[in-house]
């Protein structure tokens, strides 16, 4: 049942629905209305989700703060597994080419060569600042003891995703970050006023994120847009979109769940 709002069952905690029923007749968007129809999906992103309203409405408690940063870790280490399973499936060097930036900007890296070595600490090691900023330790974060069995069954479905679907499924799984500028940019704008007792320099995540997501969306949506050309392959590529929406969504219940929301 949806409401006029098109939340199912009108409860804040279900995602504003943006599903109907496939026509399988109805002719293929082109690629404006078909990046359109991907963008409006923008409205079941976990930016939505209460619990992400309390973290960056500066209502969130230490305690809840450092349980939502302990479990997120456990998705930040699985995007560069995730990428590489699409690595793994795709034939395509130049897709790969761009693609494996992506490892990189998460893993680190240190490339030696004749003029000196440059490296990367990588967005794994930044999460950990962020969580030692909020006052987790190190062994806590990486030993995922804190990690609730929903997030890690929301994470691994994703993983398993990638390694099973088409790679042009599994990057078009990927398309959330249309809307991830956005949540960034809203961490760094609130947190530092709400939550002074965060270390600025542990916000450093995000503030990478801002471009680098910017960067892997361009990839991710030309790739989508030239393979999903039917209607009917548009659809599908929609369902995959809320099928991830979906993921951050049960990620954020589960933790709701665990540490409470407070309104
Ligand atoms: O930090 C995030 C990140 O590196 C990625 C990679 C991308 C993907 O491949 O699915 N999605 C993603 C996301 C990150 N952060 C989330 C957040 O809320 O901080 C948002 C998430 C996404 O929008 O999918």
């Amino acid at each position: 049942m949806s409401t006029a709002t098109g939340n199912r069952l009108g409860t804040p905690f279900n995602a504003p629905a943006t599903f109907r029923p496939r026509d399988p007749d109805a002719p293929a968007w082109d690629r404006v209305a078909f990046e359109a129809q991907l963008r409006e999906q923008g409205r079941s992103y976990h930016i939505h989700h209460p619990f992400n309203v309390m973290l960056n409405t500066g209502k969130a408690s230490p305690e809840q703060i450092r349980g939502w940063v302990a479990n997120r870790f456990y998705y930040q280490i699985a995007i560069p597994v995730k990428d590489a399973a699409v690595l793994a499936n795709c034939p395509d060097r130049e897709v790969r080419r761009e693609w494996i930036q992506r490892i990189l900007d998460h893993d680190g890296f240190e490339i030696g060569g004749p003029n000196g070595t440059i490296r990367d600490e990588g967005g794994i090691e930044a999460w950990i600042r962020l969580g030692l900023a909020v006052g987790l330790t190190r062994e806590e974060i990486t030993d995922l003891r804190h990690v609730i069995p929903a997030v890690r069954f929301a994470v691994d479905a994703y993983v398993n995703f990638a390694r099973h679907a088409p790679w042009q499924e599994a990057v078009c799984s990927s398309l959330t970050e249309l809307f991830a500028p956005e949540i960034h940019k809203q961490r760094l704008a609130t947190w530092p006023e709400h939550y002074g007792w965060i270390d600025a320099e542990g916000l450093s995540y995000f503030r990478n994120r801002v471009s680098q997501a910017r960067r892997d969306v361009e990839q991710g949506l030309a790739v989508t847009l030239d393979h999903f050309r039917s209607r009917d392959q548009q659809e599908r590529a929609l369902e995959i979109l809320r099928f991830k929406l979906d993921i951050l969504w049960a990620m954020n219940d589960a933790m709701a769940q665990r540490y409470g929301v407070n309104a």
